[in-house]
């Protein structure tokens, strides 16, 4: 569902008009630590569909307010019930749209641009991966998209994705490439949303995830991917769901990749690329025709 659009036109060309495209500036430079995988979903989706973009970069502190004065309104929330204010947010000039959501826009820009670039980002297949959502996910979905039964699977999946890579976030949370300039401010927001959340936290090094506590979350994450691991051999040819080309299910999960890349220490991340045979190496490493962070 566009979270603001004025005036609907569904074209299959190009835009004239780059779009603007949201994402969250962490350390320079951006196309070595770019990190936020909501943003990357839609990275991945602009650059298949060859859309001109540019990408505008928000300090973290910064999101709740640009975000308003887009008047694109909140689409999370945090646990005490207040607005949790998130990127990405696309803008499409040539339509006058505004999304403020990674699937929304995935889905704009299938709608809108159905032929352009390398074709469909939603090929109807099955997508079966199921994630225990217990407690239930704590970044939702936009209900319009996920309830489109021409999505449904795909929709189905980044709930499941998003929860299986959620769960060992804490994995990477010490590595996170903050932008010099907001990084106390960031840190002491992070500690503040933990508390909200009922988490016994004081400060940012309570955030620390290390020894046989660090082994067991990496022994969960290994397991958990084996799972995901299991739509990707389905086809031999890989390294995508669907061999050769790729589609919004490798941009889910090579989104969450990017994340783990920038922000694991380096020799955990040489382990991710080879658990299960090397899928999620090849996935990542064949994703970067669609990574070029413009
Ligand atoms: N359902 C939203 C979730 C977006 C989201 O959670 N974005 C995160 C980055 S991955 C964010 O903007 N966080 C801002 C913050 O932590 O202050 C989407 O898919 O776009």
């Amino acid at each position: 569902m566009p979270l603001t659009t004025t005036t609907t036109t569904t074209t299959t060309t190009t835009p004239s008009t780059p779009l603007t495209f949201y994402d969250i500036a962490t350390r320079p430079p951006a196309e070595k630590n770019a990190c936020s995988p909501n943003p990357w979903k839609t990275r991945f989706a602009l650059n298949f569909k060859n859309l001109p973009y540019k990408t505008t970069w928000v300090p973290l502190p910064e999101v709740a307010s640009v975000r308003k004065s887009l008047n694109v309104p909140a689409c999370r929330q945090f646990a005490d019930g207040s607005d949790f204010y998130t990127l990405p947010i696309l803008h499409d000039p040539t339509t006058n749209t505004l999304l403020g959501d990674s699937f929304d826009i995935a889905a704009y820009l299938q709608t809108t641009y159905s032929t352009a670039g390398d074709g469909d980002l939603f090929p109807a297949q099955p997508l079966d991966y199921t994630f225990p959502l217990d407690p239930p996910p704590i970044v939702p979905l936009s209900e319009c998209n996920a309830n489109n039964p021409a999505l449904a699977a795909y929709a189905r999946l980044n709930v499941h994705v998003d929860a299986a890579f959620t769960a060992h976030t804490q994995l990477t949370v010490q590595g996170f490439p903050f932008d010099p300039a907001t990084a106390a401010t960031t840190k002491a927001e992070f500690v503040r949303r933990a508390q909200l959340a009922g988490a016994p936290m004081s400060s940012w090094d309570d955030f620390k995830c290390e020894g046989e506590y660090r082994q067991n979350m990496i022994r969960s994450f290994e397991k958990t991917l084996g799972a995901i691991a299991a739509l990707f051999v389905q086809n031999p040819e890989g390294p995508f769901v669907r061999g050769v080309s790729a589609c919004y299910a490798d941009f889910l999960v090579g989104a969450w990749l990017r994340m783990f890349s920038v922000m694991l220490p380096e020799e955990e991340w040489a382990l991710v690329k080879g658990w299960h045979g090397g899928v999620f190496g090849r996935l990542h490493d064949a994703l970067e025709v669609y990574a070029e962070v413009k």
